[in-house]
């Protein structure tokens, strides 16, 4: 069993080398080695965070003359001029926007972490920038500070701190080219500035993305991840700088891999789940519904089992879930985002343990489930989260050898019988699941499972 595993850790490393210089995710992530246990502790122990795309075009809510399928893109999607986008700034006023509200919705989620928009692709800036006056203090009717309120928040609830920044795309500043795959102002604002040739990145990264990226890391407190997107055009070289300035200014700062090509502490899959377990930190960030930004049209909501089963899915696989709220223009979060958000926070009250502080399986996928585990004192507890209850009151889990010390129900701590028997062991389950979602079954075993 454990030649298996480590073959199988070895082979998703060997499969993940190489990195494209696009912005699409799939490379083999750098990992600094030196720090990692120690940055990258929380986050693995965290595994759920709260993703929040809140900006100028929040108001919109998704309409812009009659089309009803915009969002966040919605400077790009309705080819809105920057001049008439300012000026629509001008309106923002989420009067019901309340830090500790939001704070404690993500918490009572089960949520560790929180990543909000502090600039997007339209450039406006929804923190007292003092890099750009295209911010919400002085550009909106809001006039207040909405990261600063969240991050201080964030510290009396306990939960991280983190933002998103857009690096490549820009399209309130007049030097930021874009181009993945070649795909030369793929992306880039060309109603207002059309000649692709004459933008210089540079200048765009010295005069607004270094000194915003430096203002977020000095004026908010501790950052737990800087979560950078689509870094376009931006050069090995040039992300290397970036990750240099945040470790010179806050080490401890975490950095996904979309701060250039081959860079950051963790890979990032977006709106997806990989089919396999990873070694190294991991994180897929999803929508609840179809949209990052809010689309008061768009009821396509994932249902809370559905959720739920991606959150547990993804921590058998060693990953991250950042699950998305787009709040409202008036700053509130969707009453379907928060009707899911109660229904995992609940099961997470129950079953927490089979998540939070876990690692990937050791076992093959199985159909009825998944499986987390934790090392404990040289031996092994397995958290079998079961889907889709037998019928016929038994689970199979081939190869499992070890010595079974104790088998419960996590919700009741019910005991559980378990057999050895084909190479395996039976687990003997009561004739109800414990909870229609999932019901854990803990397992402890002698003797380490799997690679670390
Ligand atoms: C980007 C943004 O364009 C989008 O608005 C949202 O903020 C999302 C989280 O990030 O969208 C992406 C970025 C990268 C990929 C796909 C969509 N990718 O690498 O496949």
């Amino acid at each position: 069993m454990k030649e298996k595993i480590i073959l199988f850790a070895l082979l998703a490393l060997v499969l993940n080398l190489g990195c494209d210089n696009s912005s699409k995710e799939s490379v083999k992530v750098v990992i600094d080695e030196k720090s990692e246990d120690g940055r990258m502790q929380w986050f693995k122990d965290a595994k759920f965070g709260m993703f929040i795309h809140w900006g100028v075009y929040s108001q919109a809510g998704g309409e812009w003359n009659g089309e009803t399928n915009h969002a966040e893109w919605l400077q790009f999607t309705a080819k809105i001029p920057l001049k008439e986008y300012t000026n629509y700034a001008k309106s923002f006023n989420p009067v019901k926007f309340n830090a500790k509200e939001w704070v404690s919705i993500a918490k009572n989620a089960g949520m560790k972490y929180i990543v909000i928009t502090s600039k997007h692709h339209d450039g406006f800036a929804m923190y007292n920038s003092q890099t750009s006056s295209h911010n919400i203090v002085e550009g909106s009717a809001f006039k207040r500070d909405p990261l600063k309120e969240l991050a201080e928040e964030c510290e009396k609830q306990g939960l991280k701190f983190c933002t998103y920044y857009s690096l490549g795309r820009d399209w309130e500043d007049p030097d930021c080219p874009t181009g993945y795959a070649g795909n030369i102002a793929w992306r880039s604002n060309l109603i207002d500035y059309p000649i692709e040739k004459n933008k210089v990145l540079q200048r765009y990264l010295d005069r607004k993305a270094i000194p915003q990226v430096k203002e977020l890391l000095t004026n908010y407190g501790p950052i737990g991840i800087m979560w950078f997107d689509t870094y376009e055009l931006v050069s090995k070289q040039q992300g290397q700088k970036i990750v240099d300035i945040i470790r010179e200014l806050q080490p401890e700062c975490i950095i996904n891999s979309r701060v250039g090509p081959c860079l950051g502490d963790y890979k990032v899959n977006e709106q997806e789940i990989p089919e396999g377990a990873e070694i190294k930190p991991w994180e897929s960030c999803m929508t609840m519904n179809k949209h990052w930004g809010y689309n008061k049209a768009d009821d396509n909501w994932k249902t809370s089992e559905e959720l739920v089963h991606h959150l547990i899915d993804i921590a058998s696989k060693g990953g991250n879930f950042l699950l998305n709220v787009g709040p409202t223009g008036e700053g509130v979060f969707p009453e379907a985002s928060m009707e899911r958000l109660k229904v995992m926070g609940d099961w997470l009250k129950v079953n927490g343990e089979a998540v939070y502080g876990t690692t990937f399986s050791p076992f093959e996928k199985f159909t009825w489930g998944r499986c987390t585990r934790k090392n404990e004192d040289g031996n092994t507890v397995l958290y079998f989260s079961v889907f889709d209850w037998p019928t016929n009151g038994e689970l199979f889990i081939p190869e499992l050898k070890n010595k079974v010390l104790q088998s419960s129900l996590l919700a009741n701590s019910e005991t559980i019988q378990t057999k050895s028997s084909k190479g395996g062991l039976i687990l003997k389950l009561p004739k109800t699941a414990p909870d229609t979602i999932a019901s854990v079954v803990k397992v402890l075993v002698k003797g380490n499972i799997g690679i670390n």
